[in-house]
């Protein structure tokens, strides 16, 4: 019997029973800041310093002993167990999903433990703080490495293997997502017009919740196991 695929798109909350705070949460605030007003390439810009310490937080805080949840686990164990294709596509930048085991996983948001040289592109892994005075070793000059990360009005990575998968999967799973932000907030309808029957699981009804098929609610280290098992 051919088993049907399945696309998990996760967000903030799966991460926040790890300790790592949701966007919402604060209200997108960060040190005063709107996250929309750092998280941007004119705010890099502007103020490459400012953005360089609102990554530097967010990873020292990931290196400090942050680990991934029943969520995360649960996930990798689908992946492992489930006959068919499990695809899992995060908006997260944390490793979280790696380190529980998740191995076809795509960050389409990029990834807080990297840096990239903004003239040649190339990721180097980073273990700690970056700054503007960091030389990269492609150019062997300073001030040209930025976060890995997607920002706003930036496009996310690999779309097309996302929309690929979202065309053919029986099941899309969202976890964890608000549904705010776009391009993400609309693969439920992709993969609901493919024929694909949908799920969110999330601590409240999002703003998407009536688009799915199914809601069930309640923190994601409970829920997502329980549908896993
Ligand atoms: C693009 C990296 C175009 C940075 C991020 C108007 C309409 C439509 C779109 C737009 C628009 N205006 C502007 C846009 C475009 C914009 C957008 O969508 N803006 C929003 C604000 C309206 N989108 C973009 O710019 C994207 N790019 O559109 O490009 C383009 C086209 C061609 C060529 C070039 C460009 C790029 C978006 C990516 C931005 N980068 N992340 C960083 O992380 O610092 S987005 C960032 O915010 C996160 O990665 C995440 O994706 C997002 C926050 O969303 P969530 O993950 O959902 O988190 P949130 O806190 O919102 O929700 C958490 C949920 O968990 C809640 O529902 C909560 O109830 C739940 N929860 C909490 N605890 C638990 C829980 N659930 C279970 N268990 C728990 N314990």
């Amino acid at each position: 019997m051919k088993y049907g695929s399945i696309v998990v798109l996760t967000g903030a909350g799966i991460s926040a029973e790890s300790g790592l705070r949701t966007f919402r949460a604060a209200d997108g605030l960060w040190e005063d800041h709107r996250v929309e007003d750092v998280a941007t390439p004119e705010a890099f810009e502007r103020d490459p310093v400012l953005v360089h310490r609102f990554y530097n937080a967010r990873r020292r805080q990931l290196l400090g002993g942050v680990e991934p949840n029943p969520a995360h686990r649960a996930l990798a164990r689908l992946e492992r167990d489930y006959p068919g294709e499990v695809l899992v596509v995060t908006q997260n930048i944390d490793d979280l999903h790696e380190r529980a085991g998740s191995r076809r996983l795509i960050h389409m948001h990029g990834e807080l433990l990297f840096v990239r040289c903004t003239r040649t592109g190339r990721r180097y892994p980073v273990e700690g703080d970056c700054s503007v005075s960091q030389r990269c070793e492609c150019c062997e000059a300073e001030g040209r490495l930025r976060p890995d990360i997607v920002w706003f009005g930036e496009m996310p990575l690999q779309m097309d293997t996302i929309y690929e998968a979202l065309e053919a999967c029986e099941l899309f799973v969202a976890i964890g997502t608000s549904g705010h932000v776009y391009p993400a907030a609309g693969f439920v309808e992709v993969a609901a017009g493919a024929g694909a029957r949908t799920l969110e699981l999330n601590l409240e009804a999002s703003r998407l919740g009536s688009v799915f098929e199914e809601g069930r609610y309640g923190p994601a280290s409970e829920q997502v196991p329980l549908l896993v098992e």
